[in-house]
């Protein structure tokens, strides 16, 4: 539609490395939540504080609630702190950024091997082929020859050498190619492309620190999980046997003490208590097998006396007070974890020792838990855009078109203003709500469902007719789901699988069947759902876009596709079409797809014109 220039197409390696990433992207989610718990200061915080390296301090207040870090993406043994461009990663940036540094240097060590005219040795010694679906790449050794190489890349690669100038305007256009992707991809990936970082191959803390006074009790089973790991946190000064004594302390007062419900229990008691909520948590899920909670004394410096005597002799009372049941959960190292937390971030060997002995004995933990292996679709970068919904860099409050509402932004005049203007405050929520919403439908039509095999079978029989196809569909749904005519969502993710299907096996026919029976934009697109929307037929373009500048309602697409209110006036006084410049416009700066343009059409209500792709 747009005019392409088909040497960036065929020579781009990182963009084709990046679609790949989107299209196949399923990955683990690396977060292991390490849950810090214990009675009131216990030194859970300052705990928290040593992890991550953090200088230790003696007025510390009380925690409110449960505050939780960000995901910590190159833990080890070292603190527990992110490098400036990780730390808003998600694990999804992280992969597609791999992905395609990898391909990349994959590709251009292909390119050497072609300008030396080695083309008989090259076609023995196979391709690393990257498969962008698991918590590691797999790389598989895929031979073949260096057409099909080439063909599987698209890439077109010169047979014979290529002279001086030719390699080097080659080379140019490359390293321009890679920055224009860096510029179009999410600052994140771009970031992380540049610092060739991958946040490692091992799970990624998120430290979770709960507050110890009995007010908060009731909301700690909220945040606790049965996949977290427990820090549970006992203050060596302490005896097991004395009565709770309930303190809380707010910044800029001393500390308080406090009454507390407890305070007739021992404080062997409030550790029996936080051993059982674990427990019922773990047990509730029927997870309850994997010795997650580690035992940590803090205040060591407080401590007379052999400390690790004082910390065995606190888990034999433990042992013979504590049902056993209770204690199972309980991850025991050789040597035992007591820590003074006043050592915290500074270069005291000893004190570095134990916390990195703990790090190290945190990271060890999920390797047991099922669910750091469990592959997840790529639509976790979707919480990515939520929380910066709930940053309030959000999008723009969406009015009405036609409808005069107060702007909040004085930059905004005009037309614009009347369409778009910032999100009033006392709306955020529902701002939040409608995006989330927006996302999760956005989630659910790029959903893949498999089909039912029988189905398949018969969209593969050239002989099996459309309506049949349909039908046997329907026999594998829930009474619920079959009504094609009004589809609830798990519907529409099985037509539009069955539709990608079809087209992927050159059935239109039973594509077309499926259109005739469903509303408008239930489908998906009958164009490549990959294809950039540059390339979209001229014809298929013209009648898309002109339909869409004939109404009012344009500029909700322009928003959704995250104008600011100053380019859409612009785009709106300057031409005739201004859709097809809004989508040129966009299509320069980032990569969209017919795919993701198919659902925003339809997320903004333009179902029948969605049908047009
Ligand atoms: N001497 C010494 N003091 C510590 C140590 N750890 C914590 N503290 C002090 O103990 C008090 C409580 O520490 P916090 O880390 O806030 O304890 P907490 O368990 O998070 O407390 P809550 O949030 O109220 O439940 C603070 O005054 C800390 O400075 C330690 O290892 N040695
Ligand atoms: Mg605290």
């Amino acid at each position: 539609m747009f005019q392409r220039d088909s040497s960036k197409i065929e020579a781009s390696i990182p963009t084709e490395a990046f679609l790949r990433a989107l299209e196949h992207c399923k990955i683990c989610d690396k977060r292991v939540k390490v849950s810090i718990i214990g009675p009131d200061r216990v030194g859970k915080t300052s705990l928290g504080k040593s992890l991550r390296g953090e200088p230790f301090d003696a007025e510390e207040p009380s925690t409110d609630g449960v505050q939780m870090s960000l995901p910590i993406k190159n833990a080890g043994t070292e603190p527990w702190r992110n490098l400036a461009s990780q730390q808003h990663t998600t694990a999804f940036d992280h992969k597609c950024a791999e992905v395609i540094v990898k391909e990349e240097q994959t590709m251009s060590t292909e390119q050497q091997e072609f300008q030396s005219h080695s083309e008989a040795e090259n076609q023995n010694q196979g391709h690393h082929f990257l498969d962008f679906g698991g918590e590691e790449i797999v790389e598989e050794e895929v031979n073949r020859s260096a057409e099909q190489k080439r063909q599987a890349t698209q890439i077109d690669f010169p047979v014979h050498a290529m002279e001086g100038e030719q390699a080097s305007n080659e080379a140019m256009a490359k390293s321009k190619l890679r920055e224009d992707l860096i510029k179009s991809c999410s600052k994140e990936i771009a970031a992380l492309m540049e610092d060739k970082c991958n946040g490692g191959e091992g799970v990624w803390p998120v430290i979770w620190d709960f507050a110890g006074q009995a007010v908060y009790h009731a909301i700690h089973p909220l945040f606790m999980s049965p996949e977290a790991i427990y820090l549970l946190v006992i203050d060596l000064t302490k005896e097991l046997s004395d009565l709770v004594r309930s303190f809380v302390k707010v910044s800029g007062h001393d500390e308080e003490r406090v009454s507390s419900p407890e305070c007739e229990d021992t404080n062997l008691d409030s550790i029996n208590r936080w051993l059982t909520l674990v427990y019922s948590i773990k047990a509730q899920y029927g997870k309850s097998k994997c010795r997650s909670v580690i035992l940590v004394g803090t205040k060591a410096d407080e401590v007379k006396g052999n400390l690790s005597q004082k910390m065995k002799s606190l888990v034999k009372t433990l042992y013979r007070h504590c049902p056993r049941i209770l204690l199972e959960h309980i991850a025991f190292a050789q040597d035992d974890f007591v820590v003074d937390n006043t050592k915290a971030g500074t270069a005291s060997d000893e004190e570095n020792q134990t916390i990195a002995r703990l790090r190290d004995f945190i990271l060890k933990i999920p390797k047991e838990m099922p669910h750091t292996k469990e592959k997840k679709p790529q639509w976790l970068s979707a919480e990515l855009e939520i929380k910066e919904i709930v940053m309030q860099r959000g999008p723009h409050w969406r009015s009405s078109i036609g409808k005069k509402t107060p702007s909040h932004e004085a930059s905004t005049s005009g037309e614009a203003q009347q369409t778009l203007c910032t999100q009033p405050r006392d709306s955020k929520d529902i701002d939040v709500q409608l995006s989330s919403l927006t996302l999760e439908q956005r989630c659910l039509a790029q959903a893949v469902v498999p089909l039912p095999d029988r189905v398949v079978e018969s969209v593969l029989t050239p002989s099996c007719d459309a309506e049949k196809i349909v039908l046997q569909l329907k026999e594998n749904l829930q009474p619920s789901q079959v009504d094609f005519e009004q589809p609830c969502s798990e519907t529409r993710v099985m037509i539009r699988s069955l539709a990608r299907k079809a087209i992927a096996s050159n059935r239109r026919d039973v594509f077309h069947h499926l259109r005739k029976i469903t509303p408008a934009g239930t489908t998906g697109p009958l164009l490549a759902e990959n294809l950039q929307v540059r390339e979209i037929p001229d014809s298929i373009g013209r009648k898309l876009t002109m339909n869409l500048s004939g109404r009012d309602d344009w500029k909700l697409l322009a928003e959704a596709l995250r104008l600011t209110p100053g380019e859409v006036q612009f785009f709106d006084q300057r031409t005739l079409n201004p859709v097809l410049e809004v989508l040129v416009y966009v299509s320069k700066q980032r990569s969209l797809s017919v795919g993701e343009l198919y659902d925003l059409l339809n997320e903004n209500g333009f179902h029948a014109l969605a049908d047009f792709l």
